[in-house]
């Protein structure tokens, strides 16, 4: 083959009028040997996140069309786009003294991780659940949601969306929903949990249902502290049941099924001892990660980065990835696993 041949460049020519492309001059973009992402890991400080979400509460105001002051992290290398991976959003959102985020509903899948604060009620299909520090709150695909503040105070929270993939499937819904809080009760339990946070019991209504999403709209930190508190117990005294010595884990899961939490998005908190490192990992699919509490590193690489609380970290696909705590560290992770696992598509290498 030779590009000097005037026949050939006909040839090529011709290609490009006709909407053609031909396999052979892309065929290392488009099947590379391993995963070559485009987002680049990285790291977003809580301490530069949240006096930058503060100023956005003094000077934008929340309300209908904007819907959310919610400020997403944009990855480094997927310029201009409010994506903190290719499939995953990651924002902080601020919610300031009697302040009302509106209703709406659309086909992405949502959920809140707060980090500090508490004194907001987000009303899901109509259920007002109240958000504190170290809660999971889930928005499940199509429900609607608002969240509202009756307090004195300003609160800051994670929300993690699906919104890069479901934009990449074409699969956006969005409607508005009512301008009136359906509901501003404030109600310690939602009643959600009133029927579904009791382990290994569920309720008899509705038993042959199939329920694909979580009908548990609140995982409480009380349940998750005490979850990994006990894991590390056992493994001191010598029995199974952490994910290794100085490392406890857990999935949040649909109490119905056991499967993730929300279709799209695995959620999970992690909790390493002073001193303890993770093997390094690779897998296929990326995730994002914030620091609930304490101090350490995370590497990527030979790249080290310290982290502590509040910090988030986004990590592509088959980036080599490590943690390393210096204290007792708490780290909260969302990611796109579900995903990759119904396509089977998902691989992980440990070194
Ligand atoms: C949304 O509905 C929320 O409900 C947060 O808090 C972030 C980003 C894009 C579109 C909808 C929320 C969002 C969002």
């Amino acid at each position: 083959m030779t590009a000097t041949d005037p026949a050939l460049d006909r040839l090529y020519e011709d290609f490009a009028d006709a909407g053609l492309l031909p396999l052979w001059t892309q065929r290392e973009d488009l099947m590379p040997l391993t995963p070559q992402p485009a987002a680049k890991a990285h790291v977003w400080r809580w301490t530069q996140l949240y006096p930058i979400a503060e100023r956005a509460g003094e000077l934008v105001p929340v309300g209908r069309g904007g819907e959310r002051r919610a400020i997403a992290l944009a990855n480094p290398g997927l310029p201009g786009l409010p994506h903190a991976t290719p499939t995953l959003w990651a924002a902080i959102q601020y919610l300031g003294p009697r302040e009302v985020a509106p209703a709406h509903r659309h086909s992405q899948g949502a959920f809140r991780f707060v980090v500090e604060g508490e004194g907001v009620w987000t009303v899901v299909d109509g259920d007002p659940v109240a958000m504190r520090r170290g809660d999971l709150l889930l928005t499940p695909s199509w429900a609607f949601h608002e969240h509202h503040n009756p307090t004195d105070k300003p609160m800051a929270w994670l929300d993690g969306l699906d919104i890069p993939l479901v934009s990449s499937l074409d699969a956006g819904f969005f409607e508005f929903g009512p301008d009136a809080v359906a509901d501003t009760s404030t109600p310690d339990k939602s009643r959600g949990e009133r029927l579904w946070a009791h382990p290994g019991l569920r309720p008899l209504a509705g038993i042959d249902d199939e329920v694909a999403v979580s009908p548990l709209p609140a995982y409480r930190w009380q349940h998750t502290d005490s979850a990994l508190a006990a894991q590390l117990e056992l493994a001191a005294a010598g029995h199974a049941g952490a994910v290794a010595p100085g490392h406890a884990g857990i999935r949040f899961t649909n109490p119905a099924t056991g499967r993730d939490a929300l279709t799209s998005l695995r959620t999970e908190m992690h909790r390493l001892t002073a001193d303890t490192a993770t093997p390094v990992t690779r897998t296929v699919g990326s995730s994002v990660w914030q620091v609930f509490s304490g101090e350490g590193e995370v590497r990527f690489g030979q790249r080290t980065v310290e982290i502590a609380t509040g910090d988030l970290v986004a990590v592509p696909s088959w980036e080599e990835l490590s943690f390393r705590a210096y204290t007792d560290l708490d780290l909260f992770t969302f990611s796109d696993a579900p995903v990759y696992e119904a396509l089977r598509l998902h691989r992980s290498q440990i070194s």
